[in-house]
């Protein structure tokens, strides 16, 4: 029966995308131009000279990481389709199916035996989860505002300003202009929709609320709807997370009211309305959050600042993270046409900047969808508008939730991968369970896939789920992330979590009898039968690789920790009886130990591959041969796929060092079977992942990091002949600008993070070239390693800058700290390396600011000191205590490393009940 309910998804239709057709159409409009906040947004931006209709892949995207709106945009009816990150079906369950260790010798013995689809039986009898698929992430509902008749209505467009995080709608309605923007603060933790019109007293509507779920609609105040609500039963789960969205209007001119669960609105001239969402999920064991008061309090302190100071908050916050990375790669007049028909003219059209916008979007989104404390970002980051999405918008482990999080490091988004690192954790725990009832083991295991109740077993049957490497790959995630960050806290906090990852397979790898090696079983190479109807395997390449990149990592983390030498003694010798890759009959890199032709020849998934992208255990100069075959693998597996299937393949690409391939690809993922209107990446139906690898996929074209090495411009495509980027990040806390002309770097800028050696690849250093320090301004020995390549002593916070010959510099990575903000700060301790401005207005905001040239800092704490001791309301993603006047906050948001140099800045709110006066200091102490 799962596996019925698989398939079904497999070739099924997406709910959002059922209106639109598939290969859907967009006419070039005749002497079409930007609208100007387009231009001056550098062009990053998607806009539209129509609305959405009823079309939700037509709307935008707002997102703070918890609440997601899609905004239609519409001129007779807006809608808002609103999300919550923890409304997901059903509760906290146990998943482990207490018959599984039993069964485990027998299943063993029939996949040694080649009695393939016997062990599936057998797994899919005994080794299943309860229940046997996992639980759904929903929609919270629609926000309908009526305006009546949209007849008339000119100069309309829409736009969603990715340098703001802001979606505006404009157009001429009876001789008045009206504008909406909307967005999702993080600050405030509410969305807000302004409305203004140009005539005062222009603007009437009703609003409500209206959602799929079990709902109760009502009027709560004067000014205020209500939807009270509670999520699905799924799977024989009770649902049982219970929310509350709030909608406000504050209105300028006019009246407001509400009756019944309608508000109206008459005659205003300017409306902020406010929306707040409470949930009632505390975590994944504990559902019994006063989702209420939170959506309560959250309305209450937003009410009291201005829209202005609102959006301010807003776009200071969301530029802190977006603003780290610019990119150029030149415009044509592709870009004066509406985003979609950019993307249905891609094949046809020189459209240089749309790499640019996509590449953008992607980190737009991950800004988005996943912050510091918020829930990771699912296969649909944090849009959804059904109560049964495709694949259960849950987290699938064999390759997109990875995907989602490859851009967070390489495109200087750290902060935004933490509720990765806080779902591993929750898995170590509720895998442990399942590790020692289905296979009697230590440690902690995740098959497949996921769900907000941290579900770890096998689901939707043995062909897809039983896949043993689930949480291996996402232990080898925290290794990774510390390799970009250099952060030793992070890597204590999370160690755990690794160690018992390798525990795990400690006890349970087997010796295969034929080969003598080590291996999994059972598992599979994922979703790809090897033979008909048969997946299941031992030791696939997939796991081998992830099993030597998990073990390693522990090996190292525990040395740089002075941790488990016996232990890692253990992860060493397993880690050396590991299959080796091998080169199959085809010229190919093996999937499975045997040298089998798979059974569909362009499966979407190329798994075997995971030792070129993400993993570094294929590469050019390391591993030729193995280079050579992983692109006879790409060749035999043919171009096609899914959309993240393309997007791995860029990836792929752009590790094989092919930029015209690379670029190939990019342009196969924009075309309208691929990318909907909205630029929402299709699998089809819309799956996130493909925007995420997108991003990737492009900065690996520019920048890699992989091989102990800085790579700049290892897959530049002639289609971007002219270009710059800043501020991506490179392994080994490497900050990294570069330009170029004619398809040739003239100018590379690298700040480190600290002291120590750094090798530089580039074409660049095949010619003459200069190394300036840049902070100090002195000239730059450096060793040559091979033609290509240099190696530098770099001094942390120090920018290098590597030239031809007659390039006149451009402006340096650096950027200095911001002005401060009454009150006054002061910082304490790590040299004062760092500046501290503050704003307030109802909240509180403290941003930290790395000076550059300082050591990075970490483990910080921020301390202030209010008028009266009010009490603290909340904390915006840190804990706090308070002592009188005093308030300390510590783990404020992401309590990582705080690199120096570019853009590194840092806030934290906390909004104060009460007198709402600031506070009269503020410290900011590092350890
Ligand atoms: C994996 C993939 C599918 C889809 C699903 C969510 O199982 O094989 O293509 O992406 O996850």
């Amino acid at each position: 029966m799962p596996e019925v309910t698989r398939r079904r998804l497999l070739v099924g239709g997406a709910a959002g995308a059922a209106l639109l057709p598939l290969g859907w159409t967009a006419v070039a409009r005749a002497g079409s131009a930007a609208p100007a906040e387009v231009r001056a947004a550098g062009d990053l931006a998607l806009w539209y000279d129509e609305p959405a209709g009823t079309e939700w892949l037509r709307a935008l995207p707002i997102g703070n990481g918890r609440l997601g709106a899609m905004v239609f945009g519409n001129v007779d009816t807006e809608r808002l389709q609103l999300n919550e990150d923890t409304v997901w079906a059903g509760g906290p369950y146990d998943s482990s199916n207490t018959r599984g260790a039993a069964a485990l010798p027998e299943i063993r013995r029939r996949v040694f035996a080649d009695q393939w689809t016997s062990a599936q039986d057998l797994i899919n009898q005994t080794m299943m989860g309860t229940p046997g698929g996992q639980l759904a992430y929903q929609t919270v509902g629609d926000l309908r505002l009526a305006f009546g008749s949209a007849s008339g209505a000119t100069q309309y467009h829409r736009t969603l300003d990715l340098t703001t995080a802001i979606a505006t709608t404009t157009y001429v309605l009876n001789g008045v202009r009206h504008q909406r923007e909307v967005f999702a603060s993080a600050p405030d933790q509410v969305i807000v929709v302004r409305l203004t019109a140009d005539r005062a007293g222009a603007i009437s509507f009703s609003g409500t609320l209206a959602g799929p779920l079990r709902t109760t609609t009502s009027s709560p105040g004067g000014a205020t709807i209500a939807l009270d609500g509670i999520s699905g039963t799924m799977e024989g789960v009770t649902g049982s997370v219970r929310f509350l969205a709030l909608a406000e209007a504050v209105v300028t001119g006019g009246s407001v009211a509400s009756s019944g669960g309608t508000l109206r609105v008459s005659g205003a001239t300017s409306v902020t309305l406010l929306v707040s969402i409470g949930s009632s999920y505390v975590d994944y064991r504990t559902v019994n959050g006063d989702y209420q008061g939170i959506a309560r309090s959250r309305l209450t302190a937003a009410r009291a600042i201005a829209y202005d100071q609102l959006r301010s908050r807003h776009v200071a916050d969301y530029q802190a993270l977006f603003g780290r990375v610019t990119i150029e790669l030149g415009r044509t007049a592709a870009a004066d046409q509406p985003t979609d028909v950019r993307i249905a003219q891609h094949a046809t059209v020189n459209d240089p900047q749309f790499s640019a916008l996509l590449f953008q979007f992607g980190r737009y989104l991950l800004i988005s969808s996943s912050r510091p404390g918020t829930q990771p970002a699912n296969l649909q980051g944090i849009w959804n508008d059904s109560p049964s999405p495709q694949w259960d918008s849950k987290y699938t482990l064999n390759a997109n939730l990875p995907m989602n999080y490859w851009p967070a490091d390489s495109t200087n988004l750290a902060e935004c991968y933490q509720p990765v690192f806080a779902m591993i954790k929750e898995l170590a725990v509720s895998g442990a369970r399942t590790a020692q009832v289905q296979y009697g083991a230590g440690g902690w295991v995740t098959h497949h896939n996921t769900d907000a109740w941290r579900g770890t077993s096998v689901v939707d049957g043995a062909l897809w789920g039983m896949w043993q490497t689930g949480g291996a790959w996402l232990a080898t995630l925290i290794w990774d992330h510390y390799r970009f960050t250099g952060d030793l806290g992070f890597l204590r906090a999370h160690y755990p979590a690794m160690k018992g990852a390798a525990q795990f397979f400690l006890d349970t790898l087997v010796t295969d009898p034929a080969r003598g090696y080590l291996v999994t079983n059972p598992s599979n190479s994922p979703e790809l039968p090897h033979h008909a109807n048969a997946s299941v395997c031992a030791g696939p390449t997939m796991d081998n690789q992830i099993l030597r990149d998990l073990f390693d990592a522990v090996d190292q983390a525990g040395d740089l920790l002075g941790a488990d030498q016996e232990f890692r003694t253990r992860v060493r010798a397993a880690r050396d009886r590991l299959p080796p890759m091998r080169v199959g009959s085809r010229g190919n890199i093996q999937e499975w130990l045997a040298d089998w032709v798979e059974t569909e020849p362009n499966h979407r998934h190329v798994s075997h591959l995971y030792g070129l992208h993400p993993s570094n255990q294929i590469t050019k100069r390391g591993t030729p041969q193995l280079h050579q075959a992983a692109r006879r693998t790409l060749e035999l597996r043919g171009d096609d796929g899914t959309g993240w299937s393309l997007a791995w393949k860029i990836n792929y690409w752009a590790r094989l060092e092919d930029g015209a391939r690379a670029r190939k690809l990019l342009g196969d993922l924009v075309r309208t079977d691929r990318l909907a209107p909205n630029m929402f990446d299709l699998h089809p139906p819309f799956q996130i992942d493909g925007n995420f690898g997108a991003t990737s996929g492009i900065a690996e074209m520019l920048l890699q990091s992989h091989n102990g090495e800085l790579h700049l411009l290892p897959a530049l495509p002639a289609a971007w002949p002219t270009g710059r980027v800043t501020g991506l990040r490179g392994r080994g806390g490497y900050t990294v600008g570069l330009s170029w002309s004619a398809g040739h770097a003239d100018e590379l800028l690298i700040t480190a993070d600290r002291d120590g050696a750094v090798k530089l690849r580039a074409q660049l250093f095949t010619g003459a070239f200069t190394v300036v320090d840049l902070t100090d301004g002195a000239t730059t020995a450096v060793t040559r390693l091979e033609a290509d390549s240099v190696q530098l002593s770099a001094r942390a916070g120090h920018t290098y800058r590597a030239a031809r010959p007659g390039v006149s510099p451009s402006p340096s990575a650096s950027s200095s700290p911001s002005a401060s903000a009454s009150p006054s700060p002061s910082s304490a301790g790590a040299r004062a390396a760092y500046a501290v401005t503050s704003s307030w207005s109802g909240g509180f905001q403290a941003e930290v600011t790395v000076t550059a040239g300082a050591t990075a800092i970490r483990g910080w704490t921020v301390s202030w000191t209010f008028p009266g001791g009010q009490a603290i309301s909340q904390v915006w993603n840190g804990t706090h205590t308070q002592s009188g006047p005093n308030v300390t906050v510590t783990n404020a948001a992401y309590n990582g490393a705080l690199a120096p140099g570019a853009a590194t800045s840092f806030g934290l709110i906390a909004s104060v009940t009460g007198a709402n006066e600031p506070p009269t200091s503020i410290t900011v102490t590092t350890s």
